[in-house]
């Protein structure tokens, strides 16, 4: 058959006009004059998704053929963000699909504005996994993403008074076309119940597991397609249903409820994204969760790996696991419970495949997100597996008595079980011990988690530890949602930066050139003329596109300090409210970002930056130098408008607490520059791009512990700071909040008593550095001179280099190059 000219696989204009058509009227039941934009997204949707699984079931064809090692990522969380777009761009079809919508009347911008984002994620670690299963496919490595397919995913956020109202996110609503349910790819996992010793037929001790509940989980799979390659992998979601969807023992006498209500249970498993990041809850329906996803994705991949008519004790060879964090984690002792239990191997070989077979990445160093769940709760859930994790425990610490004699107070921190109290299984500990890998997110990140959290088990396996610096993927993050930028980029160094950052150096010899930096000046203010527009329609303010827009968005949490640029917000409006003929530098200051909606003091600085703004926005003596904004529900789809349209980036964590930040490298890329301290991935993003292209500002990791050590006293900086004191008082008295003095205390008390985070020791060094900021923006041409330079020298931080560390470094696989010949 001739593949030009085909419409469910063709590539050409005239294929794309005539399978957007077909599915208008077959798929969608429409006639081009009564459809609907709907109609039109769902026909763009099913047209591109023709072309994706032509790639996707030669790339399947090929696994099974060459029985080649795949990669397993196992996440709690994928924060996809539309795929439309990003698919478009993949294909290399970008420009024929806009003119086939627009062939049916139609504006491909309005479709893409159209699509409701998959939320199936909090923040970083669900965007991370997200850009890497792209660069996965675009290096053409094998792999599947395993999950939830949560029916609601993270809340939808609106403000209302200036507080987070939370929304229920019914993503589903118009239908998915980018999933393939698989009803008969389905696994039963088991809960609760007890277990009981028996002999089996070799005379060999073994356990048998009663459980009083099964769930199953049934195959979701979302195509994933690399940039310009045939590599189609899939990520696989599962939803939970109950074994029989009607309990006709209960029906027959009459207890249709407590029928249905099996099935409403076992339903809720998958039903919603736990919304909190940093702070565990230890709620029983999380663990709930993370078995069931696990143990369907361990089975999964055993059934694959039987498929092919290899043995169990080979799993390793065939596949190479990956826990994204500890959320996972109880797929160590699930993998040993179906290699000794279900697949009855000796206990030996199935530790030695299970040693063999994950790796662990932590992304966090915040105590009160390392995960623990209470014994007790534990037991009830998975009797089974607290068993195995006794025995792994009892194996291990004999093993480190033999190293560490007498060592009692190390042997307790090294335990599985967290002993001093109500006893707790701790599952960093768990992913350590089961894992032939672990690795950091960042050089500081993994430096920290050896000499802290992880200092014992670094200790004693050195050779385990790694460091994989987090990366983001240039594909969404500039070609999809820069396209003037990349326009400009390509029209000088070509498109070969696409898969190949590091060649974004070519751009440092034009950061001279006039009038390449005036085409780049050029790019910069549509953009934010574009964010303009966006924020005058969902918020009803309206800014100056030509003021600098200065933009912190991300998750709001204590530790990344959205109140340390609120003080210095206050600290500007006091210098306006002092000399309001002050020649100030114009300024946009644009948050946006969820609270945790059981997170008290985010949701309080949440109210605070809209209180703030209320004031500072209609204050004429302003006129027009200051202006603040929250953003809301920031999202994938609303950061690809707002990360182009950047002149600074907000990195100012506390030094030491965050494990790398992503959002950092997306700013860079798109020409901001970056005001921040030595946290996460800032530190080595100031080392590429050079010092002098860098706002840095704060104490160190190292000075933030000795000052804690010593006795920190933020009262005395404020004491002693006459422009810091000012900023506080105005909040505290009331100035804000219609002379309501209470509203903002605790957050004003928790800084001067506590101020866990050290905003107030960083205050005077960000506010001077601020003040560099301006005073560097004020010379157009030196700034754009020092954005080129940021985006020239950002090669290190695709998401393509991160892949091909953990390749070579952690799962030891190659790339598969998939033909389309059938
Ligand atoms: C409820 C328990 C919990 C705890 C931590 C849920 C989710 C988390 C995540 C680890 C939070 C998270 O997203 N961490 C971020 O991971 C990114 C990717 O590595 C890093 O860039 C961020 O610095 C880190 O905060």
């Amino acid at each position: 058959s001739n593949k030009t000219d085909c419409s469910r696989t063709g590539m050409t204009l005239i294929d794309l006009n005539r399978c957007f058509n077909e599915h208008l009227f077959y798929t969608q039941g429409r006639l081009p004059l009564s459809a609907t934009l709907n109609d039109h997204y769902m026909a763009a949707a099913y047209t591109v998704r023709d072309r994706l699984l032509h790639r996707w079931v030669c790339t399947v064809r090929d696994f099974i053929r060459e029985g080649v090692k795949v990669v397993g990522y196992l996440s709690a969380e994928f924060l996809l963000g539309p795929h439309l777009g990003n698919n478009m761009i993949n294909l290399d079809i970008f420009d024929e699909v806009r003119e086939a919508s627009e062939n049916v009347g139609r504006n491909l911008d309005a479709m893409l504005d159209h699509e409701e984002e998959p939320g199936l994620g909090n923040g970083g670690l669900g965007r991370l996994a997200a850009c890497y299963l792209d660069s996965l496919a675009t290096l053409e490595i094998p792999a599947i993403g395993y999950g939830i397919r949560y029916e609601f995913g993270i809340f939808d956020q609106e403000i209302r008074d200036g507080w987070q109202v939370e929304k229920t996110d019914k993503w589903l609503r118009l239908g998915n076309p980018w999933e393939i349910p698989r009803p008969e790819v389905t696994y039963e996992v088991k809960f609760g119940g007890h277990t009981a010793g028996y002999c089996d037929d070799g005379g060999c001790y073994r356990s048998r597991w009663t459980p009083d509940r099964v769930v199953r989980g049934i195959a979701y799979d979302t195509p994933i397609l690399g940039y310009k390659v045939n590599t189609c992998n899939m990520l696989r979601l599962w939803k939970a249903e109950a074994v029989e969807s009607f309990d006709f023992a209960s029906f027959n006498v009459g207890n249709y409820y407590g029928a249905v209500h099996e099935k409403v249970y076992s339903e809720n498993i998958s039903k919603v994204l736990y919304p909190n990041d940093e702070q565990i809850q230890g709620k029983q329906l999380r663990l709930e969760q993370q078995y069931f996803f696990v143990s369907c994705s361990l089975q999964d991949m055993i059934r694959l790996h039987l498929a092919i008519g290899k043995s169990l004790e080979y799993f390793h060879e065939e596949f190479a696991i990956q826990l994204n964090d500890t959320h996972p984690s109880v797929a160590v002792a699930e993998l040993m419970r179906l290699l000794v239990d279900e697949h009855h191997m000796d206990w030996d070989t199935a530790w030695h495949v299970t040693r063999n077979v994950f790796g662990y990445t932590n992304h966090t160093l915040l105590p009160e997100a390392l995960e623990r769940w209470p014994l007790r709760l534990f037991a009830n859930l998975l009797p089974r597996h607290l068993e195995i994790i006794f025995e792994i425990n009892r194996r291990f610490l004999d093993e480190v008595r033999v190293i560490y004699p007498d060592d009692e107070a190390r042997i307790a921190r090294l335990s599985l079980i967290d002993e001093q109290g109500e006893r707790y299984v701790r599952m960093a500990n768990l992913a350590c011990v089961g894992s032939r890998a672990i690795n950091g997110v960042a050089k500081l990140h993994t430096e920290l988690l050896k000499t802290t959290v992880l200092k014992d088990f670094y200790e004693l396996w050195p050779e385990k530890f790694s460091n994989k610096t987090n990366g983001v993927t240039p594909r969404r993050w500039m070609v999809l949602s820069n396209p003037g930028l990349t326009r400009l980029i390509r029209s000088r160094i070509g498109g070969g930066w696409i898969k190949k950052l590091d060649r974004l150096k070519r751009l440092e010899s034009y950061a001279g050139d006039d009038a390449f930096r005036r085409e780049w000046q050029a790019v910069k203010t549509g953009n934010k003329q574009a964010l303009a527009a966006l924020i005058l329609e969902r918020t009803g303010i309206s800014v100056n596109p030509d003021s600098m827009f200065d933009i912190q968005v991300k998750r709001i949490h204590e530790y990344k300090r959205q109140h340390l640029n609120v003080l210095h917000v206050v600290t500007l409006y006091n210098r306006l409210r002092r000399n309001p003929g002050l020649d100030m530098l114009p300024r946009t200051v644009i948050f946006g970002g969820k609270a945790a909606p059981s997170y008290y003091m985010a949701k309080l600085i949440i109210k605070l930056i809209n209180s703030v703004a209320d004031v500072v926005n209609h204050d004429p003596a302003v006129r027009n130098r200051l202006k603040v904004v929250f953003f809301p529900d920031f999202n994938v789809k609303s950061a690809q408008k707002i990360y182009p349209a950047a002149d600074l980036s907000e990195q100012i964590s506390t030094a030491g607490k965050e494990a790398s930040g992503t959002g950092n490298m997306k700013f860079s890329m798109n020409g901001a520059l970056t005001i921040g301290t030595l946290d996460g991935a800032n530190v080595e993003i100031r080392e590429e791009v050079g010092a002098d292209n860098f706002f840095l500002f704060g104490l160190t990791a190292e000075e933030v512990a000795r000052i804690k050590s010593e006795g920190y006293d933020p009262r005395s900086i404020y004491l002693s700071n006459p422009d810091l004191r000012e900023a506080i008082d105005l909040i505290g008295s009331g100035f804000f909040s219609r002379g309501d003095p209470d509203l903002f205390k605790p957050l004003v008390d928790s800084l001067l008593y506590q101020d866990e985070y050290m905003l107030l020791a960083d205050y005077q060094s960000y506010v001077d550095c601020q003040d560099r900021v301006s005073e560097a923006y004020r010379d157009r041409d030196r700034w754009t001179r020092m954005a080129i330079l940021n985006v020239a020298r950002m090669g290190k931080f695709s998401s393509d280099r991160a892949i091909r560390e953990y390749c070579r470094e952690i799962w030891r696989v190659s790339p598969n190059t998939v033909e389309m010949e059938d």
